[in-house]
């Protein structure tokens, strides 16, 4: 399939960091060769190992707001659906990326099907720590007052709160930081779709689902760590592919 037939892409947990050049310079290459020919680039959370707050100046941070930019410049529209790591990219980040962000779930026309588009942590509701954890950091007054900080407390809050998170995770079992199948349910009956794209596990995979005696898909984007990953998306299906560092 030519790269020039309608299609269009979904990536998400990135992680971008500067202790991790050779994805940074995927992602840079994902810009320049492959966003660009998309009409459309969908990114679903966690594209930032952390996001401190629009006025965050980390170099890298910066830089990628302007590949970002350069994606946009070209022609092609990009959303951005906020992360666990994420979820402080506010209208600053917005303007001057060129990007849209869309609320935490929403449905798009993909080529004439409805499709649920998500971060995808939501739905890992055997989690019970980290739903508190979310219900916390997602709750605008904490924002405000976390914003209230100067940045370099919060980058020292982010990274405490980032070391609690890995002894944590080390105490929790693999299937309890999956999604939970009733979540999902509940997520494609509350929107009315029959297919659902969302990343945050980690678990790059196609399901297909019975829901209400219908058939339904839920596509799991990989992350970006030992090689890039993306849903190609065209009028005629959808295909998870790799983008090798080495690329
Ligand atoms: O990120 P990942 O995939 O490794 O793990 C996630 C869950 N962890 C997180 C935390 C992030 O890694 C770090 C977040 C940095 C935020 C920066 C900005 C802070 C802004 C504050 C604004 C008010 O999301 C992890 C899940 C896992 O996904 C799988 O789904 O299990 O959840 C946890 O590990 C959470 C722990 O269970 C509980 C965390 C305790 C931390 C308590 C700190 C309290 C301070 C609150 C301050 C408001
Ligand atoms: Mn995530």
């Amino acid at each position: 399939m030519s790269s020039q037939d309608p299609h269009t892409l979904f990536i998400s947990d990135l992680h971008l960091h500067q202790s991790r050049p050779g994805i940074n310079d995927l992602f840079r290459q994902f810009a320049e060769q492959d966003a660009v020919r998309a009409d459309a680039v969908y990114i679903l959370g966690d594209l930032f190992e952390f996001w401190y707050g629009d006025d965050d100046d980390d170099p890298l941070n910066l830089e990628i707001q302007d590949v970002l930019a350069s994606i946009t410049a070209a022609g092609t529209p990009v959303f951005f659906i906020h992360g666990n790591r994420d979820f402080l990219l506010g209208t600053g980040f917005e303007n001057k990326a060129g990007v849209q962000c869309l609320a935490e779930e929403t449905v798009i026309d993909l080529y004439g099907t409805p499709t649920l588009v998500m971060h995808g942590d939501s739905l890992c509701t055997d989690d019970h720590e980290y739903m508190k954890f979310r219900e916390m950091v997602r709750n605008p007054a904490n924002q405000k007052a976390f914003m209230a900080m100067p940045l370099s407390e919060r980058r020292k809050m982010a990274t405490d709160i980032r070391q609690q998170s890995q002894q944590a995770m080390q105490l929790k079992a693999n299937d309890i930081t999956d999604v939970n199948d009733q979540a999902v349910e509940q997520a494609f009956r509350r929107n009315q779709v029959q297919r659902l794209i969302h990343g945050h596990t980690h678990r790059p995979a196609i399901h297909d689902l019975t829901i209400d005696q219908h058939s339904a898909q839920r596509y799991v984007l990989g992350d970006w760590y030992d090689q890039g990953s993306l849903l190609y998306a065209s009028p005629t299906g959808l295909e998870l592919r790799n983008k090798p560092l080495s690329e």
